[in-house]
């Protein structure tokens, strides 16, 4: 048993790659090259396999984190003691696909004169570097005897970890398959043998590179000449350079320039994407072949391009080191025809991120059963869409820039009425009879905004009881004559007001609101409440501050006097802010119960209706008792019914014990 560090291989850059997923566990048992996260970088996500086999003991980085080359990503406990090194240096030496064809291009195309004449050969088309063991073939597009044209595909691979296509290195008819779909086919295998037309005009070149091979074979880029890019030394000094970027093979007719990424003028680095050209198949980025300064843009979105065309120029530093080659014609395009939009395919700046993957840009995540390239997915992070909810249109499950389109077009539908809420048709009254239409008073609208808002917001839940208000009733009516001395009305307002802040202070579940964050309650600690004044102008919601502290005469005093300010239109702001919680009295008006609307972000309002003298069995008779009817509504996103059922419970036992609180 040893303890070993996974780390983050060679990933080719120096930029740190962001930890897109995490696919172990601490406690799960990994194999070998078994994927352990995914990193992304805004070109291409790569699945990171284990260098050891064990158990996870210790996940040590996190979605979203940024990771470099050589950081520890897993700690494994390993049954052997393996060396911690020996398969991920295994791996690191062993370049991942792309850079396999690139580096051996006549690996996977073996081109032989057909004896009969000059002008027909047979292509041998043969299994490219797919990065690790057997692939199979999932489809076969092609038949015997079909006629293709250069870069149609013939053959689709897929690992567990991502598929590719396989076109025809040239044009011509399918002489042979020797693969059928189901097949488990590894590097170097025969796959079709296609009789080319134009023998004589395109002999055998082993040395021919495609573009995306180039791209991923950066580290031999001195020695090795590079598609796309044709390199003139300016006149001036060997130090600077004037570097044509021309379209890469993109494996078929044309392409469109979907996006600029760069401004003429700009100063870029060595693989900083230049454009980004999206064909009907795939879409990928054309990075910019040498640091420099963008001289010239020859494209615009939308613009057509093909193969070999000039797309920009670059002012490029350091001449000498990157003589001039004119751009070959690549012999086949497995590596830029497989189904990963994003690929470079132009000499890109750094390795594949991954030895041992299959070709980097498109990654398959088994955890989150999505599919889709680096574009697709950058797209979808400044959007904000979990791809996994994105239903996949692709080639086997792949995601497309359309599916996230149609997906947020949709959204953005349901958002606009179609899923919501639906709208109130607009009536015409006047077919019905005559109207008068009148102006909506600005604390009416408001009021109405209001309402709308809570009652969109707060999950809203009402509860009822009756409070014997029988001796307190005749405590306040016997107060009258006090009530005239002190020039104030007594009602039973105050008395509900003074009961409201005791049984906030007892029952603390009702003297909260949420935080904004939806993680967090505010519990406050004094006790404001505001009170529900109808006025000509509309209704308005006055507070009383520290309602606790104050003795019925101020409460019964200042309740009229924010009434009359409301009614004078003389309220202020501040008379309106920090309700902990608020009453709405229909009492003077009559009803037996009624649901009032929170008063949101308090969480809870009590409603209070015209009391009344109901018979009541005290159990021996019927005695006549004067009932208070209260409705306490309430927000259920922070208070429970139990917390609200002891609330009027609570409350309702203050009433006739009104001579142990009030002062
Ligand atoms: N049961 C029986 N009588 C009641 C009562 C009740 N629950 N509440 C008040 N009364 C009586 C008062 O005692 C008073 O009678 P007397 O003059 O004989 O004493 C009379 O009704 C009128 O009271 P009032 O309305 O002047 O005073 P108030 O303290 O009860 O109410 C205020 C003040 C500002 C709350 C009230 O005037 C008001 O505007 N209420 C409407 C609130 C509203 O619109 N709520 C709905 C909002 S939507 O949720």
């Amino acid at each position: 048993m040893s303890k070993q560090t996974v780390k983050v291989p060679d990933i080719g850059t120096d930029q740190a790659a962001e930890v897109s997923e995490v696919l172990v566990r601490e406690g799960d048992v990994i194999e070998v090259d078994q994927s352990i996260i995914v990193l992304e970088t805004d070109k291409a996500s790569v699945e990171v396999p284990s260098s050891h086999a064990g158990k996870v003991v210790a996940v040590l980085v996190k979605e979203g984190d940024e990771v470099n080359t050589g950081a520890s990503v897993l700690e494994v406990e390993t049954e052997s003691g393996e060396s911690a090194e020996a398969p991920a240096a295994a791996k690191a030496e062993k370049p991942a696909a792309a850079t396999r064809v690139a580096e051996e291009p006549g690996s996977d195309v073996e081109e032989k004169q057909a004896p009969r004449e000059e002008a027909m050969r047979e292509v041998e088309v043969k299994i490219p570097d797919v990065g690790e063991g057997d692939v199979e073939v999932i489809e076969v597009s092609v038949e015997v005897g079909d006629e293709v044209s250069e870069g149609d595909t013939l053959i689709v691979l897929e690992s567990d970890k991502a598929s590719m296509e396989l076109p025809a290195p040239a044009s011509g008819k399918v002489a042979e398959l020797t693969v059928k779909e189901g097949d488990k086919v590894r590097e170097g295998l025969q796959a079709a043998i296609i009789q080319a037309v134009g023998g004589a005009e395109a002999p055998a070149e082993p040395a021919k590179k495609s573009g995306a091979a180039a791209a991923e074979s950066r580290p031999a880029k001195a020695a090795a000449p590079e598609e796309g890019v044709e390199e003139k030394q300016a006149p001036r000094e060997e130090v600077m350079r004037e570097v044509e970027v021309k379209v890469p093979d993109v494996g078929e007719g044309d392409v469109e320039v979907i996006e600029l990424s760069v401004e003429v003028g700009d100063e870029v680095s060595e693989g900083d994407t230049l454009i980004v050209m999206e064909s009907d198949k795939a879409s990928m980025e054309l990075p910019s072949p040498a640091a420099g300064k963008v001289a010239e843009l020859l494209v615009k979105e939308g613009d057509k391009i093909k193969q070999g065309q000039q797309i920009a120029t670059i002012q490029a530093i350091g001449g000498a080191e990157a003589p001039a080659e004119p751009p070959e014609k690549p012999p086949e395009a497995v590596a830029k025809k497989a189904p990963a939009p994003e690929k470079p395919a132009q000499p890109e700046p750094t390795p594949p991120p991954q030895p041992s993957t299959p070709p980097p840009e498109v990654a398959r995540s088994e955890a989150s059963q999505y599919y889709a390239g680096p574009a697709v997915r950058k797209l979808a992070r400044e959007l904000g869409v979990d791809l996994s909810k994105v239903k996949p249109s692709g080639p086997r499950g792949r995601l497309l820039r359309e599916d996230l389109r149609s997906y947020v077009r949709e959204l953005m539908k349901r958002g606009a009425g179609g899923g919501a809420i639906p709208e109130v048709p607009k009536v015409d009254f006047s077919r019905f009879g005559e109207i008068k239409r009148v102006k909506m008073s600005r604390i009416k609208r408001a009021t109405a905004s209001n309402m709308h808002r809570s009652w969109l917001n707060v999950p809203h839940v009402t509860q009822f009881d009756d409070a014997d208000i029988t001796e307190l009733e005749k405590f306040r009516k016997s107060q009258k004559a006090e009530a005239e001395k002190r020039g104030v009305k007594l009602t039973p307002l105050p008395f509900i007001l003074k009961a409201c802040a005791l049984t906030l202070k007892a029952e603390p579940s009702f003297n909260v609101s949420l935080d904004s964050d939806g993680e967090h309650m505010i519990e406050k600690q004094y006790f404001h409440i505001g009170m529900a004044v109808d006025t000509p102008a509309g209704l308005m919601v006055p507070v009383i501050r520290d309602v606790d502290q104050k003795s019925i005469w101020e409460l019964a005093e200042e309740s009229v006097e924010l009434a009359t300010k409301a009614r004078d239109g003389k309220l202020t702001p501040r008379d309106m802010q920090g309700g902990c919680f608020s009453v709405s009295s229909l009492g003077a008006i009559g009803g037996q119960g009624f649901t009032p609307i929170v008063n949101t972000p308090e969480v809870g309002i009590l409603g209070i209706s015209k009391a009344t003298v109901k018979p009541f069995w005290n159990g021996e008779a019927f005695v006549p008792r004067t009932f208070l009817p209260l409705s306490l509504s309430y927000d259920h996103r922070a208070v429970n019914g139990a917390d609200a059922g002891r609330f009027l419970t609570h409350l309702v036992s203050l009433f006739p014990k009104y001579e142990e609180w009030i002062d």
